[in-house]
């Protein structure tokens, strides 16, 4: 089999890549080791900042979430046992969208499969090789059959622990990372949101985060050692958890689910490597306190896509040249205010009192001034691409 661009992986970045590249009349095929229900039913992100917005509905798959997805014009930070708003509209004039990523999943497994483009789950065994050369090839295994993909391209939209980052020469990639000493019990449980927009919460006994996915279900968060075991965590001791934290009158519900994410920054340069290109979080991690990765795999595929076009239309190869060094100066201010949200939020175990009244006065600050409001509001709602 042959295409223009083999795409391994089936989450946002390879996903909306493979729709973006079809608007463009480029083939791709996109193969995807996890089943299908597994991955719409994968509970993971729910913030897309106002740009990833535009770019789904630009791409004719925002219809609904624009339906169903709760737009929100701030946050509020609890600590000290108050509560205060930072009014995104007032500060930036934007807004963010909620809307789960396995809703934007579904959303485009459907646009795909409704344009009877390829799309294989359920792969094994799969390898890329000569992506140095101009032809590369993708081999897997599907329905127990060996298969050869020869392809111009090869997007590695794979996540952290795919294949693609590992196939590259080490001495040809520079790694930079941090991992976080705590990790984040994530919840998604049958109760209406307990507030109306989110909570970021910094209490004495850790981080809390109450989040949402509709008017009936939410999602929260608490901060917890990186090698807890969620089973210690009956329903009662979460909902005491949470109660204590985000100092909000949570009424509590049936939970759905529950698991435990570590904390982890990571980058990983350049993002291109001959004729493979990564993409989202198979390039870089961001902690979830900013609510970015799904937004940064959105960005990727964007410039990517654009990058893909200038080549397979004009001839041109600039905008592949310049596909790593744009994302990267996006990635790294991402990375900084991720780190940043992450470092005010939670609490560290080697921290000092000193660390820990620096922390409150900083969190002071941004709902005391302006201009630490300000710079807070437009890293979250999103800055600009290309920037
Ligand atoms: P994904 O979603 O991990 O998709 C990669 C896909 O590749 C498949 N795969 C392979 N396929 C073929 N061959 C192989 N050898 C393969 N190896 C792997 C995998 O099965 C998978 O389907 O990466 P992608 O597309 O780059 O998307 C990134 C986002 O998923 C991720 O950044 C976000 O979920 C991060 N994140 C958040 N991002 C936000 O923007 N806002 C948030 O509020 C937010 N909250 C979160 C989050 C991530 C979390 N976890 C669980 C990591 C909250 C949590 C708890
Ligand atoms: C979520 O709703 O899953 C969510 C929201 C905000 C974050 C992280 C996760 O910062």
């Amino acid at each position: 089999m042959r295409t223009q661009v083999a795409i391994i992986g089936a989450g946002p970045a390879g996903l909306l890549l493979a729709h973006l590249l079809y608007l463009r009349g480029i083939e791709c095929v996109v193969l995807e080791t996890k089943s299908r229900e597994y991955v719409e039913n994968r509970v993971r992100a729910g913030v897309l900042e106002h740009q990833s917005v535009d770019i789904l509905n630009a791409a004719g798959v925002g219809a609904r979430m624009m339906k169903e997805g709760l737009l929100h014009h701030g946050i509020f930070l609890n600590f000290g046992g108050e509560s205060h708003r930072i009014d995104f509209d007032e500060l930036t004039g934007r807004a963010v969208m909620i809307y789960g990523q396995q809703e934007v999943v579904k959303d485009l497994i459907s646009a795909r499969l409704s344009a009877r483009q390829p799309l294989y789950f359920e792969v094994d065994s799969v390898s890329i090789h000569d992506f140095e050369t101009d032809s590369p090839v993708v081999r897997y295994r599907l329905d127990g059959k060996e298969q050869t993909l020869e392809c111009d391209f090869i997007a590695g939209c794979d996540g952290f622990h795919g294949i693609c980052r590992a196939s590259i020469p080490s001495t040809q990639l520079s790694v930079f990372e941090r991992v976080y000493p705590f990790a984040w019990l994530g919840i998604l449980a049958e109760m209406a949101p307990a507030s109306e927009e989110l909570i970021y919460a910094n209490d004495d006994r850790g981080f809390a985060l109450l989040s949402m996915r509709s008017p009936t279900v939410s999602r929260l968060y608490l901060q917890c050692p990186p090698d807890e075991n969620v089973e210690d965590w009956s329903d009662d001791r979460i909902w005491d958890e949470l109660r204590t934290r985000l100092h909000v009158r949570v009424p509590g519900g049936p939970v759905l689910q529950k698991s435990v994410t570590p904390m982890r920054s990571f980058v990983a340069e350049p993002m291109r490597f001959g004729r493979l290109f990564l993409a989202g979080d198979a390039a870089h991690i961001v902690p979830p306190t900013g609510a970015k990765g799904m937004n940064l795999a959105i960005a990727d595929v964007q410039v990517l896509a654009q990058g893909l076009q200038g080549f397979y239309r004009e001839g041109s190869a600039e905008g592949l040249d310049t596909y790593s060094s744009v994302c990267l100066s996006r990635i790294w201010k991402v990375q900084r205010f991720s780190w940043w949200m992450t470092s005010l939020l939670h609490r560290f175990e080697d921290e000092t009192p000193f660390d820990h009244r620096r922390q409150l006065a900083e969190l002071e600050y941004i709902v005391t001034s302006r201009a630490a409001a300000q710079s807070l509001a437009e890293n979250y709602v999103g800055l600009p691409l290309g920037n």
